[in-house]
């Protein structure tokens, strides 16, 4: 059966616009919050295939969104190559801080698959339940941003350690950019494996690195990434999301390979459609705060976006994840107006 996110992604018109939301599985949800309990800990709940392949089902039985993106976190990555992660419910994540070039030799990409294993136990479940038409996407943080998140020990606002290591030392930084690619491949494939059919690459952080710092740390490593994938897997299409790209974007796109691009927000629509469509199938980029907001704030700029894209197939979806106080009438209105309107 044709499913019309696979089709976009292969350059195909649809009937409608096809609509998926970045972070639809989470604590909007009420559903979520119920399974999130039970769970206790965030971790547990990607960890538990049962609990994981549930939470990732219920946007899509809430809303009937054409895309399920598995329920996991980038950061399982470091988890499992050794670096110790867990939340904390009110500061979000942390690692050990990795200190140094010593500390690489202690990650291992041989336990990529052994502790992920629930992760694609997940993506088995989830395949058996889904309609036909439903694409399932399976995705991992690009080297880039995860290393941010390594570096720090958790979140931070301009990703200072990161940038200064890459900076000062690209040798010692470049082995763990290594590490990290070599996992991420790894990853990425047992999740194909597990049947997953469209892949994501999320570079939450891409926005933060100078010209050169992007081509090296961001641009090589998801070409790598995709021809590897592509090497083994030619027809999983796979979406790239370096978030603040901006006018590198289109660079991005040409030397990745990549068959997606996910924009944010702050893109123009029209360098989009003149720059980046013709290459690859756009997706995005409302502002999650326009659905807050509903209403005129969300329908003007939905169209907007309905007619930039129109000439040619692509994906509509938020251009950052979705917000804990997003309202559940706004996701219905918002999934309601993208397939009523009709692909010209
Ligand atoms: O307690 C909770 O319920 C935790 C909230 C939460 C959720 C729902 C976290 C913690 N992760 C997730 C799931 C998640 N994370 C998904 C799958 C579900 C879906 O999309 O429906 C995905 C794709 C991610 C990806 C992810 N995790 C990114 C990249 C995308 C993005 O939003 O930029 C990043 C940067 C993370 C790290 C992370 N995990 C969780 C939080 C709060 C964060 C951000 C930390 C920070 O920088 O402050």
């Amino acid at each position: 059966m044709a499913k019309p996110v696979l089709q976009a992604l292969q350059g195909k018109k649809t009937a409608t616009t096809p609509i998926w939301l970045m972070r639809q599985a989470g604590r909007y949800l009420p559903e979520y919050r119920k399974v999130r309990a039970q769970a206790k800990d965030f971790l547990n709940l990607c960890y538990s295939p049962e609990l994981a392949a549930e939470v990732t089902m219920q946007p899509i039985r809430r809303f009937g969104f054409d895309a399920a993106i598995i329920f996991a976190d980038i950061l399982l990555v470091p988890d499992a190559l050794g670096q110790k992660v867990w939340f904390e419910e009110s500061h979000g994540p942390r690692l050990e801080a990795l200190d140094g070039t010593r500390a690489i030799g202690q990650l291992s990409i041989d336990r990529i698959v052994p502790h992920l294993a629930p992760v694609y136990d997940a993506i088995a479940r989830v395949r058996a339940q889904l309609d036909p038409d439903v694409a399932l996407i399976g995705f991992a943080g690009a080297p880039w941003t995860v290393a941010t998140y390594m570096c720090e020990g958790g979140g931070s606002s301009d990703q200072a350690a990161a940038r200064a290591w890459a900076y000062r030392d690209s040798i010692g930084f470049g082995q763990l950019m290594d590490v990290l690619v070599e996992a991420t491949i790894t990853h990425l494939k047992a999740q194909v494996d597990a049947g997953a059919d469209v892949l994501q690459l999320f570079d939450t952080w891409a926005g933060a690195l100078d010209e050169a710092g992007f081509a090296q740390w961001c641009i090589a490593p998801a070409k790598s990434i995709v021809s590897a994938l592509k090497a083994e897997f030619p027809k999983v299409p796979i979406i790239g999301f370096p978030r603040g790209a901006g006018a590198r974007l289109h660079a991005y796109v040409r030397e990745t390979g990549v068959d997606g691009i996910g924009l944010d927000s702050g893109v123009p629509l029209d360098m989009a459609r003149r720059f980046l469509q013709p290459h690859a199938c756009v997706q995005g980029n409302l502002d999650p705060l326009r659905l807050v907001a509903g209403g005129a704030a969300m329908h003007s700029q939905v169209h907007a976006i309905l007619d930039a894209f129109a000439e040619r197939p692509f994906i509509f979806n938020l251009g950052h994840g979705i917000v804990l106080q997003t309202p559940l009438e706004h996701v219905e209105a918002l999934v309601k107006l993208v397939r009523d309107k009709k692909a010209s």
